[in-house]
């Protein structure tokens, strides 16, 4: 049987376990990025590790998220992590250069090679026919140590592209097509793997498109095949000499196959508040629009942005509507402005803003009271635009330009003439916003603002756990209603104490009140529980508030590994219909003195046993009894294996 192609790259990085599914493989990593609102964590932590230079062929650390400096922090964190990367022989990528997933892209994917990195949005770099995973900071951190990454073996999923895109549908579309049939979490420990006669119709940047907001069906990463068109882009892009061709062999057997027509996909739209909220376009036309926000790592790129240049040429934006434009890097920028492009954006009424995240987190740009924002992002969970009562939906480029210029949601086809919109056979490149180390090391002290706190120690799980029910929450929770993004909130990364006082702030704010008297406690979730980002701090607040596990019926992946890193059980109902025997509040008690045996939950409050499951393998139940990776980690590094991680690094 011949193989696919996620397994060749797998195959060639295997250091540890075998590539069956639901088998703990252990991965080596030749590449990592960081972006500043989960890089300062990963750093104090990699710094913790006491390695004097990464180990990795190359780490990349990108401020891209939270630019906005309206106080001392941002910067302060800036400097820090400038400081962290010349030190230890890391690529800096300066505020505004741009978004870490397109400047990836552009600049650094390179095919058969794996990329692991502290955002969700990681697999992007899969339409470069990478293994590109997203995982919390300290996973990064351990992997920049040298250290294989540690995931359950995905089963493979054949995504197969038949036929060619229609004029004004896109690679946006096609994602919008895949979440719709998949949903938030048909993904979850899945590889989406693309193929078929459709695959050589898109650009690199429309695979990009759409290996990004894979991570939106909860995919553990998806991947396409490197070919002419990826030799054509990296020669743009001056690095040809990095192609190889990549395909699955002939006669590979999928899991599961999942075909789509691209001749049959129509305009698409992610209703609020969930990506997998999926309608056509033409079903919602007609409602009127306040906001349109192009950019994000998602449709941020030179071929985006010269689709919108086009179809905004000569034209004025609706006087309802306010336009913004966020390019994905500096080398999209530079590239309409060396074409005069960039014109048709601003004589049409666009707000460009910063090449950065911006909007997408809540980065200003905050929509109307009840207004309706339609966003090329890929997240519209309630309340991340930073409006509480916003309505945001999720659309390509050209849906988004067609809304903005009529005021109100708007077919794209309406809009007359297709453009054709060809990328330039050599990009205009300039790495001038990159600080590139140098062998010889001439930082000896890392500046750290006073926002910049030491990571808290915990103590290792209490043999015998009981607290109360602190909340109960229903399904597809996301680390945006744990732990909120925006620019008060993302400001305090890199401070754990401040940052707790935001848990759950949007969902239930008198949680952390609760939590600190009640001296911690349980969450208890419904299925995906903590959907969405990679960030630690979804798990480090509840852990800092004393919360000890987390019941729910199923879980996201990073979330899941990022509640073992920090030392919260994560437990599964064994039947999901005890999900109905709690209730808020409930008294509850746990043995946790042997996590391998069969574990039951009493509801003291109720007199009921409930069972539950953990389901990790033998290498996280050490890290978990370790009391988190980073000891685990530190004891490795320092030869102090002890008795618990006797069998994790036997
Ligand atoms: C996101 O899109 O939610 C983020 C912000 O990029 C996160 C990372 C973070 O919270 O810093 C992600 O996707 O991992
Ligand atoms: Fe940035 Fe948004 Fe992409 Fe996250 S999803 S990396 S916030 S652009």
């Amino acid at each position: 049987m011949g193989k696919s192609l996620s397994e060749k790259v797998i195959a060639e990085h295997l250091v540890e376990g075998r590539m069956e599914h639901g088998e703990q493989i252990g991965l080596r990593i030749d590449h990592t990025l960081t972006q500043d609102s989960t890089g300062t964590l990963a750093y104090l932590e990699f710094e913790a590790m006491g390695v004097p230079r990464v180990k990795t062929k190359l780490s990349l650390s990108f401020v891209d998220h939270n630019t906005l400096q309206n106080d001392f922090r941002n910067a302060d964190d800036h400097r820090y992590l400038q400081g962290v990367a010349a030190k230890y022989g890391i690529v800096f990528s300066r505020p505004s250069n741009g978004i870490c997933h397109q400047l990836y892209l552009e600049r650094f994917a390179r095919p058969a090679y794996t990329l692991l990195g502290s955002d969700s949005h990681t697999p992007t770099a899969g339409g470069m026919g990478m293994i590109a995973v997203g995982a919390g900071g300290l996973d990064v951190a351990v992997a920049m140590a040298g250290e294989p990454f540690y995931l359950e073996m995905p089963s493979i999923m054949g995504v197969k592209l038949t036929g060619t895109l229609s004029p004004f549908v896109s690679a946006k579309d096609v994602i919008l097509e895949v979440l719709r049939k998949l949903s938030v979490r048909g993904g979850v420990n899945r590889i989406l793997e693309y193929f078929g006669t459709g695959v050589r119709t898109l650009s690199i940047p429309e695979r990009g498109t759409i290996a990004n907001m894979g991570t939106e069906t909860g995919a553990t990463t998806s991947i396409f095949p490197s070919d002419e068109v990826t030799r054509a882009f990296l020669k743009g892009q001056g690095r040809e000499d990095q192609w190889i061709e990549l395909r699955a062999d002939d006669g590979v057997r999928y899991s599961e196959v999942l075909e789509v027509n691209l001749k049959e996909i129509e305009p698409l739209i992610a209703l609020p508040h969930s990506p997998d909220n999926v309608k056509t376009v033409s079903e919602v036309e007609g409602t009127p629009v306040d906001q349109v926000c192009i950019g994000s790592c998602t449709n941020s790129s030179l071929r985006d942005l010269k689709m919108v240049a086009a179809l905004l040429k000569d034209k004025k934006i609706n006087n309802n509507v306010s336009l913004t434009i966020s390019p994905g890097s500096r080398q999209v920028l530079e590239n309409l402005t060396a074409s005069g492009e960039l014109v048709h954006l601003i004589r049409a009424g666009a707000r460009v803003l910063e090449n950065a995240c911006g909007p997408c987190i809540g980065i200003g740009q905050a929509p109307p009271t009840n207004g309706v924002s339609l966003r090329t992002f890929n997240r519209n969970f309630l309340g991340r635009s930073g409006t509480q009562s916003a309505k945001v939906y999720l659309v390509s480029p050209e849906t988004a330009v067609a809304s903005a210029l009529y005021g109100e949601i708007t077919d794209p086809r309406k809009l007359g003439k297709y453009p054709e919109i060809s990328l330039s056979e050599k990009f205009v490149i300039n790495d001038n916003m990159f600080i590139f180390p140098t062998e010889e090391v001439h930082v000896t002290e890392i500046v750290r603002g006073p926002n910049i706190k030491p990571l808290p120690s915990f103590q290792p799980i209490a043999d015998r756990l009981r607290g109360e029910v602190l909340l109960k929450l229903s399904d597809n929770v996301s680390t945006d209603d744990i732990l909120p993004g925006g620019s008060e909130i993302l400001s305090l990364r890199s401070n754990i104490p401040e940052i707790s006082k935001y848990a759950f702030r949007y969902v239930d704010s008198s949680f952390v009140d609760r939590a600190l008297k009640k001296g911690g406690g349980f969450i208890v979730g419904g299925e995906n529980y903590g959907q969405g980002s990679s960030r630690e701090h979804a798990a480090l607040a509840p852990k800092y508030l004393g919360v000890k596990a987390i019941i729910a019926k199923s879980f996201a992946r990073i979330h899941f590994a990022n509640l073992i890193n920090f030392g919260i059980i994560p437990l599964t109902f064994a039947d999901k219909k005890d999900y109905t025997s709690i209730v808020q509040g409930d008294v509850l008690e746990l043995d946790a003195k042997d996590l391998k045996k069969a574990l039951c939950i009493k509801n003291v409050t109720r007199n009921v046993e409930i069972r539950v499951a953990l389901v990790i393998s033998d290498h996280d139940r050490a890290v978990l009894e370790g009391g988190g990776k980073l000891s685990a980690v530190n004891c490795r590094l320092k030869g102090q294996v002890t008795s618990a991680l006797s069998d994790l690094f036997s």
